[in-house]
């Protein structure tokens, strides 16, 4: 196993050595959004955990550009620090594994979400954001298409796809009362289906510097990103804890990971795996500590105790017309939804 990621990562290594041979990087470029330095706060008052290897500036997102590259689009994420790197000596778990392996492709203090709203009209998609993100997109935001770079993709999707499935199983049983096991298979089918659809977890990807570059392939996307689409992107610390395997053990939540691989946050000081300076009396704040937001809106608003729809940025700038008769949203399967799509008036 050790060998083929080293060969997989020789491979990726040499393709994106080849791309970069021919054309410049710029004539590859799909587009660039950038978004301020030193606004990795959250709301403004997000405090960073009390840990040596994951401080202020770390998860600072400052720009997300993406590249055409083959059958593929490749999206660069740029922080204003280094990329901390797995470390082969601190263990991160009761099995003693440490950090390196648990986090095979080079980073793993953050997850960066990517939601993508490929046809910009209003009430089409889903307004849902992972779980554990606690953000809503706007109703003209909705999103077709997820993209989750994390850094351990095969858990995180395992996790996503078992709390998909249980709140389609809990929708067809508050609906219908029983369910029997031909429509438990029905609904497990259904969900992988929105699952392959809708969300990617990218497994190429190279960190290099201050720079994460991964791929995600046209057949997902349905062709290269185009910069008339929108795009939402939110960063959260991520967590390696092992509690998807072993909650049952401790008596806790036996579900997948809750949250998602994302860390939380908490009203006051910070502790090592947990966000300081939450808001009281406010359990499902949303733990985001940078996020691109679109002209008009702040991050610490977006992220506040109001919570307004968040809005997708459209990098080529075009808006599109209201379409007329948009206003009824297409009922999706409500899975992981974090609440109503619209703050209430
Ligand atoms: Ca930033
Ligand atoms: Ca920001």
């Amino acid at each position: 196993m050790f060998v083929r990621s080293r060969v997989s990562a020789l491979l990726l290594a040499s393709s994106l050595a080849a791309c970069s041979g021919g054309k410049t990087r710029e004539d590859a470029l799909l587009f660039r959004l950038t978004d301020p330095v030193g606004d990795d706060h959250g709301d403004g008052e997000l405090v960073y955990p009390r840990r040596t290897d994951l401080g202020r500036g770390d998860l600072d997102v400052v720009a997300v550009a993406a590249f055409a590259d083959d059958q593929a689009t490749r999206f660069e994420v740029t922080f204003a620090h280094p990329i901390t790197r797995p470390s082969r000596a601190q263990s991160v778990d009761l099995e003693g594994a440490t950090i390196a392996e648990r986090a095979r492709h080079g980073f793993y203090t953050f997850n960066v979400d990517l939601y993508v709203d490929q046809d910009r009209k209003p009430g089409s998609g889903r307004t849902d954001t992972l779980p554990g993100r606690g953000l809503t997109l706007a109703a003209d935001s909705g999103w077709e298409k997820a993209v989750v770079l994390t850094p351990r993709p095969y858990e995180a999707r395992e996790a996503l796809r078992k709390s998909w499935r249980q709140a389609a199983l809990d929708a067809y049983e508050k609906k219908s009362g029983g369910i029997g096991g031909k429509v438990e298979s029905e609904l497990n089918a259904a969900t992988e289906q929105e699952l392959e659809a809708r969300v990617f977890f990218p497994t190429i990807i190279q960190v290099s510097g201050r720079t994460v570059s991964f791929l995600v392939p046209d057949r997902f996307l349905g062709g290269h990103a185009s910069a008339d689409w929108g795009y939402g992107v939110a960063v959260t610390g991520a967590t390696l804890e092992r509690r998807v395997a072993l909650g049952g053990m401790f008596g806790g939540d036996t579900n997948a990971n809750p949250r998602l691989m994302a860390m939380g946050i908490m009203p006051g000081e910070p502790v090592n795996d947990r966000f300081g300076g939450g808001r009281k009396g406010d359990p499902s704040q949303s733990p985001v500590v940078d996020l691109l937001v679109a002209p008009g809106t702040t991050q610490e608003e977006i992220l506040g105790p109001t919570r307004p729809g968040w809005s997708v940025v459209v990098p080529s700038g075009k808006t599109v017309a209201p379409v007329e008769d948009a206003g009824v949203p297409e009922d999706m399967p409500d899975a992981g939804s974090v609440g109503p799509s619209s703050p209430a008036p």
